[in-house]
């Protein structure tokens, strides 16, 4: 065992010790330390300066109660979080998470994922996460708002456009964010638009910042596949999920050519042997707040399979984009099987460990979250140029520029990997690069 090896182990060690009962936390910081190790060999400064330990280790931890009305007159009560991981780069910044499993080590692996991922964009963000174990499912929208006011009645103190920037991510949408915007303003008596991104086009969003993610999933896998000289033309696609991430995936891959058979939520998934009908998706979730199910109300052909799982549908691209560990090792050796060729990971760490070991022993083209799932938060980067500059760019110009970097984070992945002998292996090519440029900022701010 190198002796970088032997420090990553008593660094992870020490992270799992000081962080009890948090697994997703421990899952994230394993995959990037011991996936960073060729780095740590060649610049051994980095194990000097003590940079693990410094960056496993969030700058500020705030965690809140959230004390809300319902309906029917109750008091309720909620944890809020905000987790402000690393601000070598640039202000926090990251999505807010509203779900019930929602506690601080899903919001400590979100923050810390975020960091490289923000590194990864070029653009000048540090890493956070937050949220709360709230609960939007079969919520009033009137609930919804007094929730976010609480919510943002304390998170307002640690905000601000050169400090701590938050988005949406699971349960939070525009919807959100124009409450907590709201909120914000009527709080600091401040028209402050850079305080959040994901807003509503009216007051200060950007174009292009709702399909974002979607497309830069979707425009990561495309380069992928020209590495084998592949497009998505003709390919049978699945993407799980149902929601911001999964809508738009669907949407750009149908405008490549490609076809979607099988969306999914936390019930079940429907599949559509015809490819997914995005009008219909659309108007279900969207608009209407419903269940994926009702989607075989519209379309007689589709199947709905309530708890079934959506790995078992063969496909050449698979697009998680649901949630963390929802794809694990036997499912990988079912897509694998049925003649999987690329994975995009829509979705924060939905592959579990062995799953991603194995696809990539399997030669499938794999794009680790961070760097495939970067263009939301890129283009909350390009939200913020905006306001800063008190601008509005057309649709074009902005999928452009998302397009752009998401071809700089793939270039980047590549080099690396290929730089430091794992080709083709591009979660050592993100958690390189990704590291490589926090790291070297951190060394410039000296030991704060
Ligand atoms: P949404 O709330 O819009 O949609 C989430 C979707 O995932 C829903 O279909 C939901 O189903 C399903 N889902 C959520 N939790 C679970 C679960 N525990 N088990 C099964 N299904 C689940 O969120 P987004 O689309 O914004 O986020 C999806 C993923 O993408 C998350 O991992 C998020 O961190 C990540 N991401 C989001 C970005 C963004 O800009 N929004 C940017 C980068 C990454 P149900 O309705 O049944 O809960
Ligand atoms: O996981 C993510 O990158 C997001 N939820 C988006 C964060 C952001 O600040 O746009």
């Amino acid at each position: 065992m190198s002796k970088a090896t032997e420090r990553v182990e008593q660094i992870y060690n020490h992270v799992v010790r000081k962080n009890p009962a948090e697994p997703e936390f421990h899952q994230a910081v394993h995959e990037v330390l011991f996936s960073i190790v060729p780095l740590l060999e060649r610049y051994p400064i980095y194990l000097d300066a003590k940079i693990l330990e410094r960056i496993v280790e969030p700058e500020r931890q705030i965690i809140f109660r959230v004390p809300w009305i319902d309906d029917k007159g109750e008091v309720q009560v909620n944890r809020g979080f905000r987790i402000e991981f690393n601000s070598a780069l640039g202000p926090y910044k990251g999505g807010l998470r509203f779900h019930e499993s929602v506690y601080a080590g899903i919001i400590k692996f979100l923050g810390f994922e975020q960091i490289f991922k923000n590194s990864l964009t070029g653009l000048a963000m540090g890493g956070g996460k937050g949220g709360s174990d709230f609960n939007p499912k079969g919520k009033s929208d009137n609930e919804i708002m007094r929730f976010c006011q609480s919510f943002m009645t304390e998170l307002y103190r640690h905000i601000g456009e050169h400090t701590d920037v938050p988005a949406g991510d699971i349960g939070v949408g525009g919807r959100e964010i124009g409450y907590m915007f709201g909120q914000y303003k009527r709080i600091t008596n401040r028209y402050e638009a850079g305080v959040l991104t994901g807003k509503g086009i009216r007051y200060g969003g950007s174009l292009v910042r709702t399909e974002a993610t979607g497309y830069g999933a979707t425009f990561f896998v495309e380069e992928m596949l020209k590495v084998k000289n592949e497009t998505f033309e003709g390919k049978t696609c699945v993407v799980s999920g149902s929601g911001n991430v999964a809508i738009y995936t669907v949407e750009k891959i149908h405008q490549l050519g490609g076809k979607v058979v099988a969306v999914s939520d936390s019930n079940g998934y429907v599949m559509d042997p015809k490819g997914i009908d995005l009008e219909l998706l659309k108007q279900l979730k969207e608009v209407e707040r419903k269940r994926i199910k009702d989607y075989t109300l519209y379309h007689k052909d589709a199947v709905y399979k309530e708890n079934g799982n959506i790995w078992e549908i063969p496909c050449q691209i698979a697009m998680p984009s649901a949630t963390q560990n929802e794809l694990n090792v036997k499912d990988a050796e079912i897509l694998i099987k049925n003649g999987l060729i690329a994975v995009g990971e829509g979705a924060n760490m939905p592959c579990t460990p062995d799953a991603v070991d194995l696809f990539i022993k399997a030669g499938v083209l794999f794009g680790p979250g961070k760097a495939a799932n970067a263009g939301g938060v890129a283009t909350s980067g390009l939200e913020m140029e905006q306001n800063a500059s008190r601008s509005n760019w057309d649709f074009d110009y902005t999928e452009q520029k998302l397009k752009k970097i998401m071809q700089n984070i793939f270039q980047a992945c590549k080099q690396t990997s290929d730089e430091f002998g794992y080709p083709q292996n591009y979660v050592v090519g993100a958690n390189i690069a990704g590291f490589k440029k926090v790291a070297d900022a951190m060394l410039d701010l000296g030991v704060i």
